[in-house]
């Protein structure tokens, strides 16, 4: 099966654009599909209208009655995805406000299919760009990704800040089941979470992938809702807590990852 995660805050713009696509794409891959989104508080149509999809096609609804950020949406996100995915499944997450094109969903599935547990679609992958981002957009991406690159390196890895990746679904389970309530700890951060999730499931030793990807900003109906500044204080944060010297990520959670697996490797 195909899990597509999708989080949702004022898109009634952009998904009567996005799920179409995505109903085509998955229906055209010959397995089963659902796509779960988690409506955070949307003050517009959203609702209404993924209950309106929920009719024609496997939509599985998370509402949270407040806006609780992104954090505590990909939270409830991959919890939900980790009690409904088996062995052998696949986790899509994306954006929907139309950035994120559905027709690169097969090469993240294949690419997971040959052994990897996460596939990052990459802007800066041989075959990759982006369209329609201003300058000073691709400025504090790419800051961001350098930032990225010198304090939490993942060999091979080119793309960080892109949310649109896929995961292999025994790796979400472990993740779950490892970190519990800790895997996304950073909540009230903005978009933080989608690098603390990479480097959650770095310290897991998940292997990683990228596949070439073409963001689509020219097609954005809704207004960004990442507020750089706090995005930025995120960073900041999370590389304290990850090389503090005294208990830091980078030491605590390995060794408990160590003793973690050793003990359920046990009969
Ligand atoms: N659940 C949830 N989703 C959000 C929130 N803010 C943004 N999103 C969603 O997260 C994704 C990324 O937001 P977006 O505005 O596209 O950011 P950008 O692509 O970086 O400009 C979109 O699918 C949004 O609908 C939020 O507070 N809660
Ligand atoms: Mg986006």
């Amino acid at each position: 099966m195909i899990l597509v995660l999708l989080p949702a805050y004022n898109e009634e713009e952009s998904l009567p654009q996005l799920m179409p696509k995505l109903q085509q794409t998955l229906s055209g891959m010959g397995e089963e599909f659902k796509i779960l989104v988690c409506n955070d508080g949307s003050k517009d149509g959203t609702q209404a209208m993924l209950e309106e999809y929920s009719k024609q096609m496997p939509v599985e609804i998370i509402r949270h009655k407040i806006n609780r950020g992104l954090g505590e949406s990909s939270r409830d996100l991959f919890e939900r995805a980790s009690e409904i995915v088996q062995s052998g499944d696949v986790v899509v997450r994306l954006d929907c406000d139309d950035t994120h094109e559905p027709e690169f969903i097969p090469s993240i599935v294949a690419k997971i299919r040959e052994g990897y547990d996460v596939v990052i679609a990459s802007r800066f992958a041989p075959g990759g760009g982006q369209m329609g981002v201003n300058g000073y957009r691709a400025f504090i991406s790419r800051c961001a990704n350098l930032f990225m690159k010198v304090f939490f390196p993942i060999p091979g890895l080119k793309e960080y800040s892109c949310g649109f990746r896929g995961y292999r679904a025994e790796k979400i389970k472990e993740a779950i089941g490892f970190y519990g309530n800790n895997f996304i700890q950073l909540k009230g951060l903005g978009f933080t979470c989608t690098l603390e999730k990479l480097v959650k499931f770095k310290l897991i030793n998940a292997k990683f992938g990228e596949v070439p990807f073409l963001l689509r900003y020219d097609q954005k109906q809704s207004a960004s809702k990442m507020v750089s500044s706090i995005t930025t204080l995120g960073y900041l944060v999370m590389t304290l807590l990850y090389h503090w010297p005294w208990g830091g990520w980078r030491t605590s959670i390995k060794n408990r990852h160590m003793d973690w697996t050793a003990s359920n490797d046990k009969p």
